[in-house]
C-alpha cells in the first residue's frame, strides 16, 4: 500500500495502512451495557452505545484492506495479582473490581461482562490485549507486537476518551506513533470532558495526535460512510 492523506486536525494525517493499526479501546460490555464496571461507578453507559454503528463501520472497512487490527479489554487475572489496592479501594462504586456483579465478576478477564461487544467481536487473527491499567501499553507486550509488523500509526477508536483512550494515545505517541483519534467512534460519560480531550490531543501543532471524523478515513479508503 502507499500513503493516505486524510483532512484531520490541527493538519492532514498522512498514513500507509500496511503500517497502521486500528487500535480498539475497551469496547467491552463493562462499559457498554447495564450491570458491568461503568455502571457501577455511578455512569449512564447508555451514552457510550451512540458510537457502536460508527465503531462497526471502520472495522468493516479496516478489515476489508486486511489491515491490522488491535482490540484491547480492561481486565484483570481472576486472582486479582495485577489489580493494585489503589485501583481496586478507590472510591465508593456499588460494584468493586473482582466482585460479582450482573455480568459475571466485574472486570475480570474471561466473564461475561468483559467480552468485547458482539457488534465489534474480534475475528481470528486480529491482536486481542488484556490490559490492567488504562494504557494499553502498560504491562502488556503491545509495542512489541506492533514492532513485529512494522506499525507506525495508530488510528484509535474505543471507550472511555479522556479515562482509557486518552491514556493509551499518550503511551502510544511517547512511544513514537503518529496517532489519529477519531472523534465519532470515542465517547465519554461527560461530554466536557471529551470536547476537551479532543481540544487538548490536537493542541500545540497536534502535540499528542490528530483528529478526524470516520467519515473522513472512509473517503480515503474509498468506502460510503
Ligand atoms: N471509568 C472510565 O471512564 N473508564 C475506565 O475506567 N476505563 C476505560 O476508559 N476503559
Amino acid at each position: 500500500m502507499s500513503n493516505l492523506t486524510l483532512a484531520a486536525r490541527p493538519f492532514d494525517y498522512v498514513f500507509d495502512p500496511a503500517h497502521t493499526a486500528l487500535l480498539i479501546i475497551d469496547m467491552q460490555r463493562d462499559f457498554v451495557e447495564p450491570g458491568g464496571f461503568g455502571e457501577s461507578l455511578g455512569n449512564d453507559v447508555s451514552l457510550l452505545q451512540a458510537i457502536v454503528p460508527a465503531c462497526q463501520a471502520v472495522l468493516q472497512a479496516w478489515r476489508t484492506l486486511g489491515a491490522c487490527v488491535v482490540h484491547t479489554r480492561e481486565a484483570h487475572r481472576p486472582d486479582l495479582g495485577d489489580c493494585p489496592p489503589a485501583k481496586r479501594l478507590r472510591g465508593q462504586p456499588r460494584l468493586r473490581i473482582g466482585d460479582m456483579g450482573p455480568m459475571g465478576r466485574i472486570l475480570v478477564a474471561g466473564e461475561p461482562g468483559n467480552q468485547i461487544i458482539p457488534e465489534l467481536a474480534p475475528l481470528p487473527g486480529e491482536i486481542e490485549i488484556d490490559k490492567p491499567g488504562k494504557g494499553a501499553f502498560y504491562a502488556t507486550g503491545l509495542h512489541e507486537l506492533l514492532q513485529q509488523r512494522g506499525i507506525t500509526h495508530l488510528i484509535i477508536m474505543g471507550v472511555t476518551t479522556e479515562v482509557c483512550v486518552q491514556t493509551s494515545l499518550r503511551e502510544a505517541n511517547d512511544r513514537g506513533y503518529d496517532c489519529l483519534l477519531l472523534e465519532d467512534c470515542t465517547e465519554s460519560y461527560f461530554a466536557a470532558f471529551k470536547a476537551a480531550t479532543l481540544d487538548m490531543v490536537t493542541a500545540q501543532g497536534a502535540i499528542v495526535g490528530w483528529v478526524a471524523p470516520s467519515a473522513a478515513l472512509l473517503g480515503q479508503l474509498g468506502m460510503p460512510a
